[in-house]
């Protein structure tokens, strides 16, 4: 585009949204280079490489759509994935579509700047490049930055220790080993049945329970795997539309719709089929009506008391808050874990670890004996990633500021003050299946740039007023749902897992096909919410769209 830049575009992050950016902005003919920290591909898979990783989505949406030679190529093995074969996936693509020479590894975005005279963004990395692009498109992960609490006493450690999204890449033997596990989100319960299979002990630190849908993994026959290679144009179409961006059937009718036998069958049915079908295949009103929740959450409650043996352990285990609260995890064969003889679990709501010692950890009543702890205590989710990152707008501006408070954005993508920079997976975007979200943002993202050329505009960015709206549309849609009253279940798309961070809302509940849906009107219309900077305004007086 220009020979006083470097390249028209630098992307952040090799996963999902950073691939694809990467590979649709070099269609369209942008010099474009990709920043990936790690060694590989694949994003949230290529560091989350934990015993037990896999997905918790199906695999035949759990992948990207654009790409004909790759949905022909490519062979999912198993309803959920494990971790090395999304890994695999991920090199598959990059190869295919001849993408990994545009990608630095080992390469940490530092800071940008916008400079305002050349409407250019100037890069920094941790190796003292520096670069000059049109435009910044971050796709640098909702769930990039792991949180490891504050515990006193970690460096004193005598064993080892681990955090599930840094994992190791050499294999950890757990053999003989006394294991603590801290944190029962979806990592920690997935690692634990399977540390359990190897290790001395484990023994499960909880501070809230989560409510675990089956997952019911099972190998994919070939009859299968033709029938979704042929079935694939259906499955976008159907995962586009669906709430959380995912090929699943989607009921018709409310609890009440029901007798209690029959909302007994409904649950059940969903219960045996596995997976997020639970919260969709059930009842319509299960995210919007307290009741109908509450039907659901017992139903869960109930099996967790007939699948753990010990009653002490299974009322730990059961939820009080309302069911998707938090992001429900999938497990295989979590509850049945706690009844083997080496696996015990810790209550720590009120009584918290106050300490790691050389030999364990402490909490105020108890010593418990440890020589390996994995820390599966999540993410500093979706704004996390930008607070180390030194990244200033117009006026240097410093986004970290912008969104230490009330995370804005408009549409997800874009944020004001900051002239063509765009945040795949940014701060309320839609809460939804990550490959099928963040494609469609990407799309949108490669529309808003070819508006740009086609109309000669150098920068755009989104109104004050623009943003505003968005975000206090997004913050009514939570409070229709029931997952405002996630106020008691401190989860991370409200920011209320990390010590310190403001609560507010972090994602947008309105469904992907409505989110779809409003990123075309905006296209289509333009772009109005936005305004552009033309290529010959020397004064660099910013213009209207419309005028
Ligand atoms: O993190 P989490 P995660 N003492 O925040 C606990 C995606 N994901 O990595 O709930 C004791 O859910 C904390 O307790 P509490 C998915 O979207 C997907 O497991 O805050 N415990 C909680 O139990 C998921 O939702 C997949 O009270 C402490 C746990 O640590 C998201 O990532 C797999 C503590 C953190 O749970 C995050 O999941 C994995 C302390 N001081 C992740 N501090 C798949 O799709 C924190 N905790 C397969």
């Amino acid at each position: 585009m220009s020979d006083s830049i470097d390249f028209d575009a630098v992307v952040i992050g090799a996963g999902f949204g950073g691939l694809r950016a990467l590979h649709d902005l070099r269609k369209m003919d942008l010099s474009t280079v990709l920043l990936e920290a790690g060694t590989d591909v694949g994003g949230v898979w290529y560091w989350n490489r934990y015993p037990g990783a896999r997905t918790d989505s199906e695999a035949w949406y759990y992948c990207y759509s654009f790409s004909k030679e790759v949905l022909a190529e490519w062979d999912w093995s198993q309803r959920y994935p494990t971790q090395d074969e999304m890994s695999r996936y991920f090199r598959f693509v990059t190869d295919r579509l001849d993408l990994r020479k545009h990608i630095r590894f080992q390469t940490r975005l530092t800071g940008a700047t916008w400079d305002e005279s050349a409407n250019v963004w100037l890069v920094q990395t941790n190796d003292g490049q520096s670069l000059t692009c049109r435009y910044l498109v971050s796709a640098a992960g909702p769930l990039s930055k792991p949180f490891l609490p504050d515990i006193p006493g970690l460096d004193s450690f005598a064993g080892e220790w681990y955090q599930t999204a840094f994992w190791p890449k050499h294999d950890i033997d757990f053999t003989g080993k006394r294991v603590a596990v801290v944190g029962t989100g979806a990592s920690g319960v997935q690692v634990v049945p399977v540390v359990a299979l190897s290790a001395a002990e484990v023994t499960v630190f909880q501070r809230t329970p989560n409510y675990v849908l089956p997952a019911r993994n099972r190998p994919l026959d070939e009859a299968e795997r033709v029938a979704i290679k042929a079935d694939y144009d259906n499955i976008w179409e159907r995962a586009r539309r669906q709430f959380y961006a995912m090929d699943l059937p989607v009921c018709e009718h409310g609890a009440a719709d029901y007798s209690p036998a029959d909302q007994q069958r409904v649950l059940e049915r969903a219960w045996e089929v596995g997976g997020f079908r639970f919260l969709f295949d059930t009842f319509n009103d299960l995210w919007l009506d307290g009741e109908a929740n509450e039907i659901a959450s017992e139903f869960i409650r109930s099996k967790i008391r007939a699948i753990v043996k010990d009653p002490a352990t299974a009322e730990l285990l059961c939820p009080q808050y309302p069911l998707a609260a938090k992001r429900p995890p999938c497990g295989h064969g979590y509850y049945e874990a706690y009844n083997r003889e080496n696996v015990s679990l810790v209550d720590v709501s009120k009584n918290p670890i106050t300490e790691i010692l050389p030999t364990g950890l402490r909490t105020a009543t108890d010593v418990y004996e440890a020589d390996v702890i994995i820390f599966a205590t999540g993410f500093d989710a979706i704004t996390g990633p930008a607070q180390g990152v030194d990244i200033r707008g117009r006026d240097g501006r410093r986004l970290s500021e912008v969104w230490e408070t009330v995370p804005r954005s408009y549409l997800g993508m874009a944020v004001d003050g900051f002239p063509n920079m765009f945040t795949v997976a940014g701060p309320l975007g839609p809460f939804a299946n990550g490959p099928t979200m963040v494609e469609g943002q990407v799309e949108w993202v490669t529309d808003a740039i070819s508006r740009m050329q086609r109309h000669g505009a150098v920068a755009m960015e989104p109104t004050p007023e623009s943003v505003d709206s968005w975000v206090q549309h997004a913050g009514e849609i939570l409070e229709g749902t029931v997952l405002a009253n996630a106020a008691t279940a401190n989860s991370w798309f409200l920011g209320a897992n990390i010590p310190g961070k403001p609560r507010g809302i972090l994602a947008y509940f309105g469904g992907a096909g409505t989110y779809f849906d409003r990123l075309d009107s905006e296209a289509e219309a333009d772009f109005p919410g936005f305004t552009f900077t033309a290529a010959d305004d020397t004064a660099q007086q910013t213009v209207s769209v419309n005028s």
